[in-house]
């Protein structure tokens, strides 16, 4: 059976994991000899993002071939022994399936190219004159989301780059296609699936343009994705398996019925409402301070919605997509240390299964990047374009990428502080963060009071209380934006989690601490039981009710 409620999920970008060969980039053999690394952190599983055969234009999110192994990774053999050796440690091995699109260099689509009828029932193709879209939506890495093919005579989908074309999941023989993939990884022993964008894979009838948007609210959350998922779920049997769905731009409603265990569909759901905080009018390439209000209003509803109607939360701070917490929500200067470990005991204490990204358990911090020649991301490199052609400086463009770029997530692993952070012999794909020699793994081993070492204690903390892994949640204090603090209970255990956002002294306006508590875990040396309502600046803390 699935144990996802007291399951933590560590999230690998093997790029930028570790580099076995010397060549610069990450590969699965590189897990491979990581793994005791990650069994120390005491994780249940391992959800690596995708290394199948792919043209790399969006990192392997362009796949081309579902079953085979991209060569610059390793082969379907260091995959087996990933996959072995992973279990030899009780860790399971999850896959990144990205199902809304495929790359234009899959098979399926140079036959759709070719004019084969039945693959271009595969895709969506619609019929037009070259100088007018079918509709006027956009991708999410910017411009059109239609591509024109002059020797067809049609434009084809794409939410996202141009060579990622967009699947007709309309078309059942697609929906075969891709269960044939699910079987074939479970075959091979793979022990979860995350599925990518998921909740964009049903596309209505009629294409008609926004005249409100990008075109989103026609295929976010549309008319069959829960027909579509409990198909694929049912004809695959992962029922029992370890599911998480990427949902873009989604709702409460619809994360309940993608997750409620009596609709078969997924485990879990990812959402992104939290991190939008800091985006000016829900525009990412505006910058804006995070809005802690609005922040603690967001986890409120969605955790106490989920729990009502019996849903289930991935919470999260970090992915490859995301620029650090530490650097956006933390202080990456006087108090790095406290800021990274508090916004850590917000995520892992709360009702959910906690993921964590690669190097976010150091600390790690965005990659300080300051020309545009070190950014590698599609979307970084288009957006770039879109901002100057905006009428921005090139000094306010790359101030916006260094904050936003989900390169920011993708700089090689901090291993060690010798040449190239101990993630290769050679210079990686991706330039270092310059803190390597103060923030990386080898240095935080070692230090009792290291951020590495609070997240072990962390994880351990689900494994121990049911109250965290499986407790209900109730939130306390409320009208206190910065502050954020909840308790955590079953009927015969009780933790509360107290975490201050701000950089400064705050008061704790409730009466919460009447009673007896004892403190489990706190990011303060010190810690301040007797001064409880005066809480410090990034000050964290998890207290255990003492009968
Ligand atoms: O991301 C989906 C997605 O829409 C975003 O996270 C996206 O990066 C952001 O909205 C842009 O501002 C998933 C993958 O995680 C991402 O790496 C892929 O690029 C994308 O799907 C396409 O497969
Ligand atoms: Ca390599």
């Amino acid at each position: 059976m699935r144990d996802y409620k007291h399951s933590t999920i560590y999230q690998i970008y093997p790029k930028s994991f570790y580099d076995s060969n010397g060549d610069g980039i990450g590969d699965i053999r590189g897990i491979v000899e990581k793994l005791d690394y990650i069994k120390s952190l005491g994780v249940d599983y391992i959800w690596s993002t995708p290394f199948f055969v792919s043209p790399m234009n969006d990192n392997g999110y362009d796949v081309a071939d579902y079953l085979n192994i991209n060569p610059m990774f390793g082969s379907m053999k260091d995959v087996e022994e990933l996959i072995a050796e992973a279990d030899k440690r009780e860790i399971g091995i999850m896959l990144d399936m990205v199902f809304n699109h495929t790359s234009t260099e899959h098979e399926w689509f140079k036959k759709a190219l070719s004019g084969d009828k039945k693959y271009m029932d595969y895709y969506f193709f619609k019929d037009g004159e070259a100088d007018r879209p079918p509709t006027n939506w956009q991708s999410k890495f910017g411009g059109s989301a239609w591509e024109y093919v002059p020797t067809l005579k049609k434009w084809y989908l794409h939410l996202f780059d141009v060579s990622q074309a967009d699947l007709n999941w309309n078309n059942p023989a697609v929906r075969e296609e891709l269960k044939n993939v699910i079987r074939f990884w479970k075959e091979k022993g793979i022990k979860g699936f995350r599925f990518d964008v998921v909740n964009l894979i049903s596309k209505p009838e009629i294409f008609e343009d926004d005249n409100a948007g990008d075109g989103r609210r026609f295929y976010t959350d549309g008319p069959h994705v829960h027909d579509f998922l409990k198909e694929l779920v049912a004809d695959t049997q992962i029922e029992d398996m370890v599911t998480v769905g990427e949902m873009s731009s989604t709702t409460i409603e619809n994360c309940i019925r993608y997750t409620d265990p009596s609709e078969r569909e997924l485990s879990m759901c990812f959402n992104f409402h939290h991190l939008k905080v800091d985006y000016k009018d829900g525009n990412k390439w505006e910058l804006q301070k995070a809005d802690y209000a609005q922040l603690h209003r967001l986890f409120y509803e969605w955790q106490t919605r989920m729990q009502d109607n019996n849903g289930w939360n991935a919470v999260f701070w970090c992915n490859h997509d995301q620029p650090r917490i530490v650097s956006r929500m933390g202080d990456e200067g006087r108090y790095w240390k406290e800021s990274a470990k508090m916004l850590a005991t917000v995520i892992h204490a709360m009702r959910g299964t906690p993921y964590v990204f690669q190097g976010e358990e150091l600390g790690m911090t965005n990659a300080h990047f300051s020309d545009i020649s070190e950014y590698r991301d599609v979307e970084s490199l288009n957006y770039y374009k879109i901002l100057l052609d905006e009428g921005k400086s090139v000094d306010e463009a790359l101030k916006i990428l260094s904050e936003r770029s989900r390169d920011n997530s993708r700089t090689p692993m901090q291993w060690n502080g010798g040449a190239y952070a101990g993630f290769s012999k050679a210079e990686p794909w991706i330039g270092v963060s310059d803190n390597y020699e103060s923030i990386n793994a080898e240095e935080e081993d070692n230090d009792d009071s290291s951020i590495l070492n609070y997240y072990r204690a962390l994880i351990a903390l689900r494994k121990e209380y049911e109250a965290i892994s499986d407790g209900k949640i109730s939130f306390v204090d409320m009208g206190n934006p910065e502050i954020m603090a909840y308790r955590r209970y079953t009927d015969d255990q009780e933790i509360l989690v107290i975490a201050n956002f701000a950089g400064r002294d705050k008061k704790l306006m409730e009466a919460v601490l009447a009673e007896g508590y004892k403190v489990l875990l706190s990011n303060y040396e010190v810690s301040n039981m007797e001064k409880i309502f005066n809480i410090r600046p990034y000050e964290s803390i998890v207290l255990l009710k003492t009968p």
